[in-house]
């Protein structure tokens, strides 16, 4: 089937011959896999709720049954959901570049069940559960029916170990996440807005230390003027193509 998607000759050549690649995905790349994104308007999850309601410390504190139902409700979701094309082309990405970072904003899991095999999440994962009291990763009681549940060792609530508004990324991840930005040969920054800081910054480390920036996404962005190779369209199916072309016998 023809499709009119257009990837640029130069960027493939210089795939093939890439050592050092870094990918930075965000909630566009779940999209066909029906996880909604955040901020598309309509069907995006701030067009019906109000992230200071729900993605705060502070709505934690003040309605932590509210908020613990809203992620019960998007885990749901999330583990219906499966991975799509664009997902399984990373994977192959990976095997064939390398130094490949992968990079997501995403706490969905779906790259790891496409098969990527080290993913460097900046903002947690939603599976996930943490004592709010001491940031500890902990599994609920299966006896413990309270909404939200208690941390076993100190009583506390539990809570998704994701990353809200206000709060530090994981060091450890950041750190990877910088120093795989600054030390790549090309950057691609896929199905994300590139408004939250500070994974937005992460593409213009890249661009400043040499990288050529490519911006994978079916609308415009912050970073879409200032990218070297804008490819306009959903990730399901720009990246399949972009690595059928790059390497034919994948
Ligand atoms: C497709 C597609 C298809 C559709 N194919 N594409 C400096 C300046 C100003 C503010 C700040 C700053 N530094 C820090 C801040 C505050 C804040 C921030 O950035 N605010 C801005 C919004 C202004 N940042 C923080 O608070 C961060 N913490 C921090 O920096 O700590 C230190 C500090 C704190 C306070 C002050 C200063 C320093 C933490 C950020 C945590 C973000 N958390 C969330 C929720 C995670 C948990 C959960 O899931 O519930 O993370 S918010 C939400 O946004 C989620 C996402 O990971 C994140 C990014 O969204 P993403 O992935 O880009 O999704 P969308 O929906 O925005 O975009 C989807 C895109 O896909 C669109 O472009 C579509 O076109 C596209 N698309 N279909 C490809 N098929």
């Amino acid at each position: 089937m023809q499709n009119n998607i257009d990837i640029p000759d130069e960027l493939i050549k210089i795939l093939r011959g890439a050592e050092r690649v870094a990918v930075l995905t965000g909630a566009g790349i779940s999209a066909e896999s029906g996880v909604p994104t955040f901020r598309d308007a309509q069907t995006g999850l701030w067009a019906q709720y109000r992230p200071e309601q729900l993605a705060t410390p502070q709505a934690f504190q003040r309605d932590p049954r509210l908020v613990w139902e809203w992620y019960t409700w998007r885990r749901n979701l999330v583990s219906a959901a499966k991975p799509n094309p664009g997902h399984r082309s990373i994977v192959i990405m990976e095997k064939r570049v390398p130094k490949f970072t992968l990079i997501t904003q995403n706490v969905d899991g779906l790259h790891q069940r496409a098969g990527s095999q080290v993913v460097v999440e900046l903002h947690g994962n939603i599976e996930r559960n943490k004592c709010s009291r001491e940031g500890i990763i902990r599994t609920p009681d299966a006896k413990d029916k309270g909404i939200p549940p208690r941390c076993p060792a100190c009583g506390s609530y539990l809570r998704p170990d994701v990353v809200w508004f206000g709060e530090s990324l994981p060091e450890q991840a950041l750190e990877r996440a910088w120093r795989a930005s600054g030390n790549c040969q090309v950057f691609f920054s896929i199905g994300t807005s590139a408004v939250v800081q500070p994974a937005a910054t992460l593409p213009l480390i890249a661009q400043e230390a040499g990288a050529i920036v490519v911006e994978i996404n079916p609308g415009e962005t912050p970073l879409s003027r200032q990218v070297d190779h804008h490819i306009d369209g959903p990730s399901g199916l720009v990246l399949p193509e972009m690595v059928t072309q790059t390497w034919p016998e994948s």
